[in-house]
């Protein structure tokens, strides 16, 4: 037997050390995008990118359409569950991509559920009514286009008023394309009618939109809007079993990324599986693989073809592999190992895979660590279960709320083609358990306070983007002992542990 010389670790066992952070180091200035597919060096832009490196795990209890939705509104990506029917996982495929990118004011009425088509008259602080329109429906998205109610008019006296309030001068005014961002503060000329101008706050957040005084929006125009590509993205699990079936169905109903779902992706079923789908749409459909855990996992996966690749065995919450079977590693040592092999996989030959850390994840500084040890984005199940959003139950035990979540491997489940080495085709034991999770309400809050707290953590790292935290970083093991330090500790606590 081989041994290797050191054990393996996971998130709770490191810290960062932080670095110099400058003035400018804020984390509103922050970059959280990253790529979700490969590219090559040289490429202008990686095919399939995320506003945040946050995707949602392939499992009954948390992959909805639903939560698909909410997740891509910040800026993530779901992954379809794949333990149901084709026409099931299809169909909600289709849905996501049916629903249309949202409007947005920051100071409007604007219901949350608002979609493209709508005209809605919203009253903002101005008292007129205006919706801008964005490509990913929030206020820090691109903006795409200003909606206004008929008789919208803004006199003169107001747009001076409002200018020199936000500072932003008139005679700065141009003509802006239509990837306008909103903090760009430009004039708009969309359709060769509208001059519109968004006013943002410091932190970039829209505030007010000031309209030329002949503006006069048609309906018709907001329904142009409706021509173009405007659905959120979204994925879906396959496995390694019936893709002949289930990749076309997903391809049709417009399915932008596929997963291949399985307990442990080192596998020979994996590499027939990419090369189906290479051989049926070559690099069209993209595809990511895993779960693996090391060096040699991941460049079996990269040569075979995988879009992205993820890893983890045995440290998700629900997941019993390392207790049934003996197999796994430490999350952080696998996701360290991995890197360092894509980064050499790079420098050889101008490819670069993204990787995945997919479990694990118990506290939101976890997510930071995992960034910087070199994942590009993470995978969350127990995570994403706790929202209204997921597709569980809320019930309330023991006087408190909560929500199901229960494991791909559970009796529950019975996904036992992620677990399928070729043997019979039923799980033939348990590798993970039916649960509750403390119910944590709307996604959009609870994905927006963590991630201010991995922003928070990047810029203490002297670090504005993904990448540059992985080059700054500087990771500590930690002893036991310091770890209880890293609590509060010798104290009598007021309110309980509630508010960390
Ligand atoms: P966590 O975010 O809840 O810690 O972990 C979620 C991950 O656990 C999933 O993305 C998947 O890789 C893995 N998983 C899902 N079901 C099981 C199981 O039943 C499992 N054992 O390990």
């Amino acid at each position: 037997a081989y041994y290797f010389s050191e054990p393996s670790r996971t998130f709770g066992e490191y810290l960062l050390v932080p670095g110099y952070s400058s003035s400018e180091c804020v984390p509103t200035a922050v970059s959280l995008k990253t790529p979700l597919v490969k590219y090559r060096k040289g490429e202008e832009a990686c095919p399939l990118e995320m506003n945040i490196p946050m995707v949602s795990a392939i499992m009954q209890s948390v992959s909805g359409e639903k939560l698909a939705i909410a997740l891509a509104k910040q800026g993530g990506v779901s992954f379809i569950y794949g333990s149901q029917t084709i026409e099931q996982e299809a169909d909600m495929v289709r849905r996501v991509k049916a629903y249309k990118k949202g409007f947005v004011t920051s100071d409007s009425n604007l219901p949350p559920e608002a979609t493209l088509g709508d005209v809605l008259d919203l009253k903002t602080r101005t008292g007129h009514s205006t919706v801008a329109i964005t490509d990913d429906g929030t206020a820090h998205g691109k903006l795409l286009g200003i909606v206004a109610s008929r008789d919208y008019r803004l006199s003169r006296m107001t747009m001076d008023l409002k200018v020199t309030e936000f500072m932003t001068p008139l005679d700065k005014l141009v003509t802006a394309p239509a990837t306008t961002s909103l903090h760009d503060c430009n004039d708009i000329i969309w359709d060769n009618k509208i001059n519109s101008l968004p006013l943002v706050d410091e932190e970039g957040h829209l505030q007010y939109m000031v309209f030329r005084k002949d503006y006069d929006s048609h309906k018709e125009n907001v329904n142009e809007l409706l021509d173009e590509n405007k659905s959120y993205i979204v994925g879906a699990g396959i496995n390694t079993r019936d893709f002949a079936e289930r990749v076309p169905a997903l391809v049709e109903a417009g399915v932008d990324v596929l997963c291949i779902d399985s307990s442990e992706g080192f596998s020979e079923w994996q590499s027939r599986t990419i090369a189906w789908i290479r051989e049926n749409y070559g690099d069209k459909v993209k595809v990511g693989a895993g779960n693996v855990v090391d060096r040699e996992g991941f460049l079996f996966l990269a040569k075979a073809g995988a879009d992205f690749i993820k890893i983890g065995i045995g440290g998700g919450s629900i997941c019993i592999t390392r207790e049934t079977k003996g197999i796994g590693r430490g999350q952080a040592t696998a996701v360290i190992e991995v890197a360092k092999a894509r980064d050499e996989y790079y420098k050889e030959t101008g490819v670069y895979i993204p990787i995945c850390s997919d479990g694990g994840i118990v506290q939101d500084y976890h997510i930071t660590l995992a960034l910087a040890m070199g994942a590009d984005f993470v995978m969350l199940g127990r995570y994403f279960a706790r929202f209204d959003e997921s597709p569980t139950n809320k019930l309330r035990v023991g006087g408190n709320y909560v929500k199901e979540y229960w494991g791909e491997g559970s009796n529950r489940a019975r996904n036992w083609q992620r677990y399928d080495l070729g043997g019979a085709q039923k799980l033939s034991f348990e590798e993970g358990v039916d649960s509750y999770v403390p119910y944590a309400g709307p996604l959009a809050d609870g994905v927006q306070t963590t991630l201010y707290k991995v922003r928070s953590t990047m810029c203490n790292c002297g670090a504005l983007s993904i990448p540059e935290l992985q080059e700054k970083a500087r990771l500590t093991v930690v002893s036991s002992t310091s770890i209880v330090e890293g609590g509060s500790h010798d104290v009598i606590l007021k309110n309980g542990p509630q508010n960390r």
